[in-house]
């Protein structure tokens, strides 16, 4: 037998429904509903024999595989590459793609790094960088989302925020979707992403070293971390890298989708005007319906089960936590918009030991956002059609242009 993707091809178990899909398909990706909601029909647990892996889109089975982190290891990759069979295409993160114990470790010094407490320190940097971007996008009125605004906020504050003295916007966006592409198989995605590797690599891994980083940030947080012991000089590095591989791309998205979502549900824009408090719960019903993360795996480190059903040693499963997050079974009508509906427990930051580390600076972005766009803006119109781009793990746009229409009194020319 010839290997797939790198991994190994299983027999899977009897009664496993058979589904030959391509869910990195680009159309699947840029429209992944009727995907999603097939998957759920079709089982607890599906096999897809193009890539040899299982597949979870049922919001129970999928938040039990994903946090079970002792048969559904992360050490092997979360993609469809098996680490244990072929070379990564740079050296492990050693946060996402560790299992513990040496999970535990790293991970430790990261929640520090963004604890409540220290991202609240960020608050400021957020507001003001927010506001100064708004005023700014008021004085044209149409504009391009993604670049000129969810783009542009998360690599303004961000690297400041970790205390980067390098900064290039375009490498930490290009870098981002290399990492998240690299997830799904060898696919023209996947290949285009990765032609900036050559150039890209080399910058993000110099930006990682201790005196290309202030004493004032994230970085050097992580690097006190190494003069105390608890980790080496070279793990800091590392985890300095997992800063920028996770937490560039998906604030952009989370920012364009939130965007997309308000330019599409006025009425809930409205609503959010005359109640601020719905600000966070507002963003967390956007993480739930966009699922900015659509898939991440895991690798079945011995024979084990899924909703009865047996799984082999070496099995990769695909957890599908858009289909989870759109689950009719946990959420009543899931494809309503909702911004009061509080959606606790949804999976877009993932779940268990792994479950995002980074989620309180993610909300703490979008808050700065949301409340800079509430004390200026009245209306925010589609200004034409919104492009989704597909990536193999996050579900991001390509194109969102919209209009922002001022509050009435509110002219960024008085600031
Ligand atoms: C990392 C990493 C990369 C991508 C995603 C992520 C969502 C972490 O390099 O540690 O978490």
């Amino acid at each position: 037998m010839t290997l797939i993707e790198g991994h190994r091809p299983i027999t899977p178990a009897d009664g496993i429904p058979v589904w030959d899909v391509d869910p990195y398909d680009a159309d699947i990706l840029r429209d992944p509903a009727g995907y999603y909601g097939r998957l759920r029909e079709l089982g607890e647990v599906v096999y897809i024999p193009r890539y040899s892996v299982l597949a979870v889109g049922r919001y129970e089975t999928t938040r039990k595989v994903f946090s079970d982190h002792d048969n559904f290891l992360s050490s092997r990759g979360v993609g469809l590459n098996d680490f244990k069979l072929e070379d990564p295409w740079r050296p492990p993160s050693i946060i996402l793609e560790v299992d513990p114990p040496d999970h535990t470790r790293t991970r430790k010094v990261m929640s520090r790094a963004l604890s409540p407490r220290v991202v609240k320190t960020f608050g400021d940097l957020f507001r003001s960088a927010a506001e100064a971007i708004v005023d700014d996008l008021l004085k044209v009125g149409t504009f391009e989302a993604v670049t000129d605004l969810a783009e542009r906020f998360p690599t303004t504050v961000f690297p400041r925020a970790v205390g980067m003295r390098d900064v290039n916007a375009r490498h930490l966006v290009d870098y981002g979707a290399m990492v998240f592409n690299a997830v799904g198989p060898d696919n023209a995605l996947r290949r285009a992403a990765m032609a900036h590797a050559g150039e890209i690599v080399p910058w993000i891994t110099a930006a990682c070293a201790r005196d290309r980083l202030s004493d004032d940030g994230l970085g050097a947080m992580v690097y006190a971390a190494a003069d105390s012991g608890e980790i080496t000089e070279a793990e800091a590095g590392m985890l300095v890298r997992s800063f920028l591989s996770a937490g560039v791309d998906t604030t952009v998205t989370g920012i364009g989708n939130a965007l997309w979502c308000f330019s599409r549900h006025p009425d809930q824009w409205e609503r959010l005007k005359q109640d601020r408090s719905l600000i966070r719960p507002a963003f967390e019903e956007v993480l739930r319906m966009t699922s900015p993360v659509h898939t991440f795996g895991r690798t079945a480190g011995r024979a084990t089960e899924i909703a009865g059903h047996p799984v082999e040693e070496g099995t990769k499963v695909l957890c599908v936590l858009g289909a989870a997050n759109g689950d009719p079974a946990k959420w009543p009508e899931p494809e309503a918009f909702r911004i009061d509906r509080r959606p606790v427990g949804h999976l877009a930051f993932g779940a268990g030991i792994h479950g995002c580390v980074g989620q309180n600076i993610a909300r703490g972005e979008l808050e700065a956002i949301l409340g800079a766009l509430l004390d200026r803006v009245d209306r925010i119109e589609p200004a034409g059609p919104a492009v989704w781009r597909p990536n193999n793990a996050i579900r991001a746009l390509d194109k969102l242009p919209v209009t922002l229409v001022p509050k009435y009194g509110e002219s960024p020319w008085s600031r």
